[in-house]
């Protein structure tokens, strides 16, 4: 008798422990249905890197059918600028968007793109540095997964007062990023180096009297406010990449990865073409709305302007050549710019 009310016991022990397995087995599976991911970006939510963020959150949302959730950091929330690919290599975000002129010398190759090279817009300038990219694979970018890549526009000068002429621009402080510091500093300007997150308040207070960056910003941080001139030089794109944690990526369900692989260079080109749209609408805006005055440089200044930045692309060359092959480089980006688009 003591017998059987042991094994009694003891079923009931294993059914017990059975459902429990059972149960939490279910709820892994509820968990496991849907992937939560952080996406991590430096400037505010209107800007441009943002708004790419957030068009790629919604089409991965509706490509899984809702089996990936997106959450997204605008504003340094989460990573700011200059953490922004440590932060995603330590996981801290899974996503992060980075623009590669804040942490000068990390990202050698692609950042080539920054070259006065006369890259004509962001649409040219996204599927050059997608193609580079893809020939190159560099090695920086081994730790994390490359979601997408893409460039800003070509670079003009926004001030509080004129530049019309060289002598102009002397020593005048302007805020610009990596690259595009040394153009600035050919043309005789005090070039003050920071991310884009920090500019407002550095001209608001005086630190800078102006700016060197792609138009859209006009409207998208209300310079149009404080900078009513504009001088266009059309010249150094800024490269951007979305990169990913890569044990993060490397989790995820195949249908789930290719969905990501498959939207790269989709991506790529919309931000470049929404970009340039975009920087064509914040010139009216300037105009319309606050009377900025556009000036253009006759083709002799244009001449005199450019002969100055020819030492750059050589003293790149010459700097970087013993640890990539920079003379190739500059060779394929000159060769991409005349393929036809
Ligand atoms: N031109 C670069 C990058 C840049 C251009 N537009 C935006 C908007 C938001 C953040 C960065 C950028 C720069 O000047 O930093």
């Amino acid at each position: 008798m003591k017998k059987y009310v042991y094994l009694v016991i003891c079923f009931l022990l294993v059914c017990v422990c059975l459902n429990g397995c059972k149960k939490s087995s279910d709820n892994t599976a509820n968990e496991t249905t849907i992937i939560s991911l952080t996406y991590a970006n430096f400037p505010p939510a209107s800007t441009f890197p943002c708004v790419q963020m957030e068009r790629w959150k919604t089409e991965v949302e509706k490509r899984t059918n809702g089996k990936v959730v997106v959450k997204t950091f605008p504003g340094g929330t989460l990573l700011d600028a200059k953490d922004m690919m440590d932060g995603v290599i330590a996981g801290q975000a899974d996503i992060g968007c980075l623009c590669m002129a804040y942490q000068p010398g990390r990202f050698a190759v692609t950042n080539a793109l920054a070259l006065p090279l006369g890259i004509k817009d962001a649409k040219t300038g996204s599927k050059m540095l997608w193609d580079l990219y893809n020939k190159y694979k560099p090695a920086e970018f081994e730790q994390v997964n490359v979601l997408t890549m893409f460039t800003t526009a070509p670079s003009n000068i926004m001030s509080r007062k004129p530049v019309r002429t060289l002598g102009d621009i002397k020593g005048m402080s302007l805020r610009a990023s990596g690259g595009a510091g040394e153009i600035l500093q050919a043309w005789g300007a005090n070039m003050v180096g920071m991310p884009m997150s920090a500019t407002p308040e550095a001209l608001q207070k005086g630190v800078v009297h102006g700016l060197f960056s792609s138009l859209e910003v006009m409207k998208d941080f209300s310079y149009a406010e404080l900078c009513k001139y504009v001088t266009m030089t059309d010249t150094s794109i800024y490269p951007f990449a979305v990169v990913m944690n890569k044990q993060k990526f490397e989790s995820l369900p195949d249908d789930v990865k290719k969905v990501f692989d498959d939207l790269a260079a989709e991506q790529m080109q919309w931000t470049g073409e929404y970009m340039d749209n975009h920087v064509a609408e914040a010139i009216e805006f300037s105009k319309q709305q606050h009377q900025v005055e556009f000036i253009e440089l006759t083709d002799e200044q244009k001449a005199e302007w450019n002969k100055l930045l020819e030492p750059i692309i050589a003293k790149w060359i010459e700097d970087n050549k013993s640890k990539i092959p920079a003379e190739q480089i500059v060779a394929d980006l000159k060769s991409m710019m005349q393929e036809p688009k």
